[in-house]
């Protein structure tokens, strides 16, 4: 007998995570459903082109409107679509905007991750969950690299939103005997990035820049070092740890880091500009606390899932400034 075809659940589709999830979703034959939140502009840039094909939208793709914050449409969604694995993507994502908005981050990172375990708990289904997790649980770490066992010590309230989720993640794998996953994921960027993440700000204004379109680009700390992966790299981490025969915790990272400034000459390096000229320094971009040392040791996930990195940082930061060249040209 044929398998049934799979059902997957993903909030924050719209996002990059979410993209690149249900192209890889749908290519492996999933029927994949959507959490969208009512916006005042309709266009979402990022699925649009999953969303706008027929053959797709409304077969194997569907949106459903919601919100995180909205509890019973959210358990009403999951009454409907009855999705065998939820990947648990949504949430405000912005570490130095969450020290602007500290209780919408806070609720939206920590309150609903726990809203929708309560959910899962009470399906009679057997439902997977997959929490998107974060290297700024670590903050200010007390080892490098760090792995699965390194304690919590967030330096954000972004960080600690994560950290209160991830724990209750686990609390709800322990006491319910639910098969939820935290991915502690790393820094990980495309051309699909948010416009005010530092890699995407990098690699728009140098292509933009090249076109005289800009004059220059003013970032807070050059010397902040990141470990840089690949968004589509990365989602083939979290479908990976659905499968495996028992739920668990994986660090997913390229064990290397970059400081700003490696990010910056590369990225102009490829438009043939000196960047020195065109990059400014202003403090007010800066955060009033900055993690530490933030580097990921994928041991635990290369070893036991198969999982590794396919795309180098020179490859990444190319391809980010060539997409941005392609919008401009086209
Ligand atoms: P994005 O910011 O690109 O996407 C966030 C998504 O969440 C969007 O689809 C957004 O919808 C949705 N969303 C936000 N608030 C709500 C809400 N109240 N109700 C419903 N949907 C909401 O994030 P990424 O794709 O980069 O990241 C995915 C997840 O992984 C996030 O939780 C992030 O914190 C985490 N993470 C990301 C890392 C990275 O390097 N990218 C690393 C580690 C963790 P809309 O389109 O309407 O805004
Ligand atoms: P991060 O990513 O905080 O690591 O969170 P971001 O790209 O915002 O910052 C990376 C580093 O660059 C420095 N920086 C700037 N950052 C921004 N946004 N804008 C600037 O102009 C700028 N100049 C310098 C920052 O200070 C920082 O040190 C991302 C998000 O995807 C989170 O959701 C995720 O959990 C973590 O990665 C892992």
């Amino acid at each position: 007998m044929a398998e049934q075809p799979k059902t997957a659940l993903i909030t924050g589709i719209t996002g990059q995570d979410g993209s690149y999830l249900t192209e890889l979703l749908l290519a492996k034959g999933y029927t994949v459903h959507g959490v969208v939140r009512r916006t005042s502009n309709l266009v979402r840039s990022r699925i649009e082109h999953l969303s706008s094909d027929p053959q797709i939208y409304g077969r194997r793709l569907f949106l459903n409107y919601g919100d995180l914050t909205d509890g019973t449409t959210l358990r009403r969604i999951f009454a409907q679509v009855q999705p065998g694995e939820v990947y648990h993507l949504a949430g405000q994502s912005h570490v130095g905007l969450s020290f602007e908005i500290p209780e919408s981050t806070s609720e939206e990172v920590g309150m609903a991750t726990l809203r929708l375990l309560e959910i899962c708990r009470d399906q009679k289904q057997p439902v997977k969950f997959y929490h998107a997790s974060s290297s700024e649980i670590f903050g200010n770490a007390s080892e490098s690299p760090q792995t699965e066992e390194t304690p919590f010590r967030p330096t954000s309230p972004y960080g600690c939103a994560k950290a209160f989720a991830t724990q209750l993640a686990g609390v709800y794998r322990e006491a319910y005997g639910l098969f939820v996953c935290n991915g502690i994921l790393y820094n990980h960027e495309s051309p699909r990035r948010g416009e005010n993440f530092v890699t995407r700000k990098i690699a728009r204004a140098a292509a933009r820049i090249a076109r005289g379109l800009q004059s220059e680009v003013i970032l807070g700390s050059l010397e902040s070092r990141r470990d840089w992966g690949h968004a589509r790299d990365y989602v083939a981490a979290m479908w990976l740890m659905m499968q495996h025969e028992s739920p668990d915790d994986y660090v997913v990272a390229t064990g290397v880091t970059h400081s700003v400034r490696d990010f910056v000459a590369t990225a102009f390096a490829a438009v043939d500009l000196p960047w020195e000229q065109y990059v400014k320094r202003d403090p007010a971009f800066d955060r009033p606390v900055e993690p530490v040392r933030l580097v990921g040791s994928s041991a635990k996930v290369r070893e036991t899932l198969g999982w590794q990195p396919q795309t180098a940082f020179a490859d990444l930061v190319r391809e980010m400034v060539e997409a941005e060249l392609a919008v401009i040209d086209a």
